[in-house]
C-alpha cells in the first residue's frame, strides 16, 4: 500500500508508515550483530487510567531523536519500552468497580501503547515487558531470593499507616496531614513485622559510584544528600551515680567545652534505666506523647522535652551536666543521643533557650568580632582549657586524637540512610517467594543433604515473633518461580493491618517440599511427614519501585526463561548509553534501582556495577497558563486530539522546539500551529499539486545557486547533527526552519539537497519524512539510509572576501569565515603586507569589525 494524497495529509501519512515499520520490524534490535551497540531508555510509564500525557512524548520524542539518529550512524539501536504496571491506583479502582486489577492494568496498557505507537516511535516492539506479567516478576523474586540469601532482606517490626475507619493501612501517599486523602479519617500507626532490604550496606559503594556518572549535578547532590554520609566521633559520658556511659554521636568534638546538656532521644534504649524516680512520670507521659509523632513533625515542629533527673559527667573538663529527653533527636540517627552545644547549634540553641539552659560560647569568628549566636562557622577555639585559641577546624583532629587515646571516643561514620522498608500490605504487587514455617521445619531443612531451598538460606536465620510463637522464613526456590499472585474474588481490605491477601486461605496455607520446594494447598490433600512441612505464605507483596530496579537488564533478553538475562546478551548490550526521564525520580528509583544493580554485579549476575551511565531529566511541560497540568485547573493538553488535528510529527517536532530539553515550558497552541506550518511548506516546497516531486527539483542547480544552498546545507548538516549529539534539538530545529525559507526562495533544488533535508528533518518528525523520501525516489526507507555527514570542504565555500580599511581607505582583502571573530580578523589583516606597511609605527585607536564585509582600524 503507498500513500496515494497530493496533498499533506498527515493522518494517513503517519498510518501508513507506522505500519510499514512494523511490517519490516525497522527497529529491531539486533541481538548477536559486528555493529556497535546503542541503547537509550526512557523511564517506562506508570499505566494510568488516564492515559499519556503530553508530559510523556517530551521525554520519548527526545530518546526516539536520538536512536533514530544513532541507527543512521550505524549502530544497532536498542530502544525499547513497557510497563510499570503494579500500583495503587489499579487496586482502588477494583475496590470501587470490581474489576480486577490485572483486567484494568490491561485495558490500560492497551490504551497507551496504542497512544504510544500513535507517536510512530521507533520502538522495538518485540521487547516490551510488564512488570505485573508473571515471566517478568519471576525474575523479580529471583532478585529477591539473592537478597535474601545474601542476608540483605531480613524482618523487622516497622510501624504501618492503619486507618480503622477504612480498615485498611495506606500508602505514605494516601495519607495527607494524618488523615487518609480518601474520606479524611484519622489514621493511626501500628507496628508490623516487615520486610526491609540492607541498602546501608552500600552507602558507599552508592556514593562513590556516583562519581563517574554522567548526570545532573543537581541529581547527583540529592542522591549525596540523601545517603548522608557524615563523618564524627561516638563520644563517651559517664553517667553519675550508675555504671554505665551514654554514646553520642557528634560531627563537633571541638565544641566540647561547650557541651552544657545531653539529650536523649524518647526511643533511647538507656532512658527508662537512668530516670530518676521524681521524674519518671513526666518522662513517661512525654515519650507516650512522642510516639504518636512522625520523625517529620519531630524535626519541623516547635521543640519540646523533659529533664531525666540524671547527670552526666562531660569527659573533657569533667564537669557534670544534665540529661534531657526530647524528640528532635531521632532514635534512628547516630546512637540516639547528643551533646547540646548551645552556643553553635540552632536546635540546641532554641531548646536552651527555650529552657533557660546555659549557653556557652567556645568558637570565636576568625576577625574577634562577636557575631550573633548560634555561631556555627569555623573560628578560633576559646574558653576550651588547653585547646584555646587553635583553629576549629585543625583541632577537631586533636580533639579526635586524644579522645581516642583516653579511650573516651571513637571516629564514626554516620549515614542519613535508612535501610529500605520493602513490604507492602497491598494485593497488587509481586508476592514474595516466602513460606513462613516453625522452628523445627527449619532445623529439618538445614539437615536435609539434596535440598533446593538449603543453599538459599542466610547464615542468619530472618525469623519473625508471633505472639510466643517464632516462625522462620524459609525462600521458595528459583526453579519453582514464579509464585504467583492469586484471584482474589473479594478486594475488600482484610480489616487488619495485613494485605488482603490473608483472606486466600487456599494460598496462603501449603504444604512446601523441604527437598524441592514444590508447593501445594493444604486443603487439598494431608501430605505431612516425610519431606513436607505446612507453612504460611508471606502475604505482603513488594513495593511498585521492585519491577523498576531492573527493567533496563530485562529488555536485554526479554524472553529468556532460563536466567534474567544471558550474558551474552548482557555483555553486549550492558547498560542503557542514555536515560531519560522525570526529575521526580532523582532520588528514590535511582537509588534503588542502582542498589539492586551494584548487587547484581556483586554477585557475578552482571559485568557492570553502575545502571545509567548518561542520565537526563526532560523538563515539565506546564499548561498554556504556564501552571501545572491538572484536571482541576482545566489546563490539560491531550496529546490525542494534538495527534487528531494536526499529526504526530508536529506534536513531536513542537515538543522539541518548545525550549531546552530540561527546561520546564509552556505549551502553547499558537506554537504547534506555526511548526505544523512550517512541515506543510516543507511538503509544498517538494511535491507539487499532483503530489509528485516538485518540478523545482532538479539534477542540477545553478552554479551561483548551487553555492549558497550548498554552504547553508553544510551548516545545516553541522548545527543539526551537533544539536543531536548535545540533545538541544530546538537548536537543530530552528536551523532547519531557516534552511526551509532559502529553498523555497530559490529557484531550484538539487535533488541531493531535496533528500539530504529529509534525512536532517527524519529524527524529528519521521513520518513525512518517510513519505518525502519515498517520492523523492529514495528506496527503500529513509530510516535505512546512512546520517549525511558534514563535508568541511564544502564548509570552507561559506569563507567570504573581507575587506581590510586603514582610516576609511581599503588597503588589502582576504577570505575569512563569516564566523570569524574580530581577534582573528584583526590577525588577518596584521599578516596582510600592505596592511601591515600602513600599520607600521602606527597606533591603533579603533577597531570597526563587521563579520562577512569588513575590517576597519583606526590609527594614529
Ligand atoms: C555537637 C554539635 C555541636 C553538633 C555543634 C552540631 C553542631 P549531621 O551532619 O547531619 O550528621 N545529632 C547527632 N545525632 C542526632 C540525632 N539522633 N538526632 C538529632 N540530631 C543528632 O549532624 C550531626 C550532628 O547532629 C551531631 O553533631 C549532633 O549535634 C546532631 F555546634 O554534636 B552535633
Amino acid at each position: 500500500m503507498t500513500v496515494s494524497c497530493k496533498d499533506y495529509n498527515f493522518s494517513q501519512i503517519e498510518s501508513h508508515w507506522q505500519s510499514f515499520w512494523a511490517k519490516h520490524k525497522t527497529f529491531r534490535a539486533i541481538d548477536r550483530s559486528d555493529k556497535p551497540k546503542y541503547y537509550v531508555l526512557d523511564m517506562f510509564p506508570y499505566p494510568s487510567g488516564d492515559g499519556l500525557h503530553v508530559g510523556h512524548p517530551a521525554g520519548y520524542t527526545a530518546s526516539d531523536i536520538v536512536a533514530r539518529y544513532k541507527k543512521a550512524r550505524g549502530y544497532n539501536v536498542l530502544h525499547p519500552m513497557g510497563w510499570d504496571a503494579f500500583g495503587l491506583p489499579a487496586e482502588q479502582y477494583a475496590l470501587q468497580t470490581g474489576t480486577h486489577p490485572a483486567d484494568r492494568t490491561k485495558q490500560n496498557i492497551d490504551h497507551f501503547r496504542h497512544q504510544i505507537q500513535q507517536l510512530g516511535f521507533a520502538l522495538d516492539w518485540e521487547r516490551e515487558i510488564c512488570t505485573s506479567d508473571p515471566t517478568y516478576y519471576r525474575w523479580t523474586q529471583w532478585i529477591f531470593l539473592q537478597l535474601f540469601k545474601h542476608g540483605l532482606a531480613y524482618v523487622e517490626k516497622r510501624p504501618v499507616r492503619w486507618c480503622p475507619e477504612l480498615g485498611t493501612v495506606l500508602a505514605n501517599e494516601e495519607v495527607v496531614n494524618g488523615r487518609s486523602e480518601r474520606g479524611g479519617h484519622p489514621v493511626e500507626r501500628r507496628d508490623l513485622a516487615q520486610w526491609v532490604l540492607r541498602i546501608t550496606a552500600y552507602a558507599d559503594k552508592l556514593l562513590q559510584g556516583l562519581e563517574g556518572l554522567d548526570w545532573p549535578d543537581s541529581t547527583k547532590r540529592q542522591q549525596i544528600a540523601w545517603i548522608g554520609r557524615s563523618q564524627g566521633v561516638d563520644v563517651r559520658f559517664p553517667l553519675q551515680g550508675l555504671y554505665r556511659d551514654i554514646i553520642v554521636f557528634t560531627t563537633r568534638p571541638e565544641t566540647l567545652f561547650g557541651a552544657t546538656y545531653l539529650v536523649v532521644a524518647p526511643e533511647h534504649p538507656l532512658l527508662s534505666e537512668l530516670v530518676s524516680s521524681d521524674q519518671r512520670r513526666a518522662v513517661t507521659a512525654y515519650v507516650q506523647n512522642a510516639s504518636h509523632k512522625s520523625e517529620r513533625e519531630r524535626t519541623n515542629q516547635d521543640k519540646s522535652g523533659v529533664f531525666t533527673g540524671r547527670f552526666a559527667v562531660n569527659p573533657i573538663n569533667q564537669k557534670a551536666i544534665p540529661i534531657w529527653v526530647a524528640d528532635y533527636v531521632l532514635g534512628t540517627y547516630g546512637t540516639g543521643a547528643i551533646m547540646a552545644v548551645p552556643a553553635h547549634d540552632e536546635r540546641d540553641y532554641d531548646f536552651a533557650t527555650q529552657y533557660h539552659l546555659p549557653i556557652i560560647p567556645v568558637v570565636q569568628s576568625f576577625d574577634g568580632v562577636t557575631a550573633p549566636l548560634p555561631l556555627s562557622d569555623a573560628g578560633i577555639l576559646i574558653d576550651s582549657g588547653p585547646y584555646t585559641g587553635l583553629n576549629s577546624e585543625n583541632a577537631k583532629q586533636t580533639f579526635i586524637s586524644d579522645l581516642e587515646r583516653n579511650g573516651q571516643g571513637k571516629r564514626a561514620i554516620q549515614y542519613k540512610l535508612r535501610d529500605w522498608l520493602f513490604s507492602r500490605q497491598r494485593y497488587w504487587g509481586e508476592p514474595f517467594p516466602i513460606i513462613w514455617v516453625d522452628e523445627s521445619a527449619y532445623q529439618r531443612t538445614l539437615a536435609l543433604h539434596a535440598s533446593a531451598i538449603r543453599p538459599l538460606l542466610p547464615q542468619q536465620p530472618v525469623t519473625s515473633q508471633k505472639g510466643e510463637r517464632r516462625y522462620f522464613a524459609l525462600p521458595i526456590p528459583a526453579c519453582e518461580l514464579p509464585v504467583t499472585l492469586p484471584t482474589l474474588e473479594a478486594y475488600k481490605p482484610a480489616g487488619t493491618a495485613e494485605s488482603p491477601l490473608v483472606n486466600v486461605m487456599q494460598w496462603v496455607d501449603v504444604y512446601l517440599n523441604l527437598k524441592t520446594g514444590e508447593t501445594r494447598p493444604a486443603s487439598s490433600q494431608n501430605l505431612a511427614g516425610k519431606d513436607w512441612v505446612r507453612g504460611r505464605r508471606e502475604t505482603h507483596t513488594m513495593p511498585q519501585w521492585a519491577g523498576s530496579c531492573w527493567y533496563h537488564l530485562r529488555y536485554l533478553d526479554p524472553h529468556n526463561t532460563e536466567a534474567l538475562v544471558a550474558s551474552t546478551s548482557e555483555s553486549y548490550w550492558r547498560t542503557p548509553d542514555l536515560y531519560i526521564g522525570g526529575a521526580e525520580h532523582a532520588v528514590l528509583h535511582l537509588l534503588y534501582a542502582r542498589f539492586w544493580h551494584h548487587f547484581l554485579h556483586d554477585i557475578g549476575a552482571i559485568s557492570t556495577p553502575e545502571p545509567y551511565q548518561r542520565l537526563i531529566h526532560q523538563g515539565m511541560v506546564l499548561g498554556e497558563d504556564g501552571e501545572k497540568m491538572s484536571k482541576s485547573r482545566g489546563n490539560v493538553i491531550n496529546p490525542d486530539k494534538v495527534v487528531a488535528e494536526h499529526g504526530a510529527d508536529s506534536l513531536r517536532l513542537y515538543e522539541m522546539f518548545l525550549g531546552p530539553l530540561e527546561a520546564k515550558k509552556p505549551w502553547s497552541t499558537h506554537g504547534i500551529e506555526g511548526v505544523h506550518r512550517f512541515l506543510r511548506k516543507v511538503w509544498r516546497t517538494f511535491i507539487d499539486s499532483s503530489g509528485r516531486s516538485s518540478a523545482k527539483i532538479i539534477a542540477d542547480a545553478s552554479s551561483q545557486e548551487k553555492q549558497e544552498t550548498e554552504r547553508l546545507l553544510q551548516s545545516t548538516i553541522k548545527k543539526v547533527t551537533e544539536a543531536i549529539e548535545t540533545l538541544s534539538f530546538n537548536i537543530g530545529i530552528s536551523q532547519m526552519m531557516i534552511f526551509m525559507n532559502h529553498l523555497s526562495r530559490i529557484e531550484s533544488i538539487t535533488l541531493s539537497t531535496a533528500r539530504t533535508f529529509v534525512q536532517l528533518l527524519a529524527p524529528f518528525a519521521p513520518h513525512i519524512s518517510e513519505e518525502l523520501w519515498e517520492r523523492l525516489g529514495g528506496t527503500p526507507s529513509v530510516s535505512e539510509a546512512p546520517w549525511p555527514l558534514f563535508d568541511a570542504h564544502k564548509w570552507v565555500e561559506e569563507q567570504t572576501k573581507i575587506a581590510f580599511q586603514i582610516n576609511g581607505k581599503v588597503r588589502g582583502d582576504a577570505l575569512l569565515s563569516k564566523d570569524a571573530s574580530e581577534q582573528t580578523a584583526l590577525e588577518q589583516a596584521k599578516t596582510h603586507s600592505k596592511v601591515a606597511l600602513h600599520l607600521k609605527g602606527k597606533r591603533i585607536v579603533n577597531v570597526i569589525y563587521v563579520p562577512g564585509k569588513i575590517l576597519n582600524l583606526v590609527v594614529r
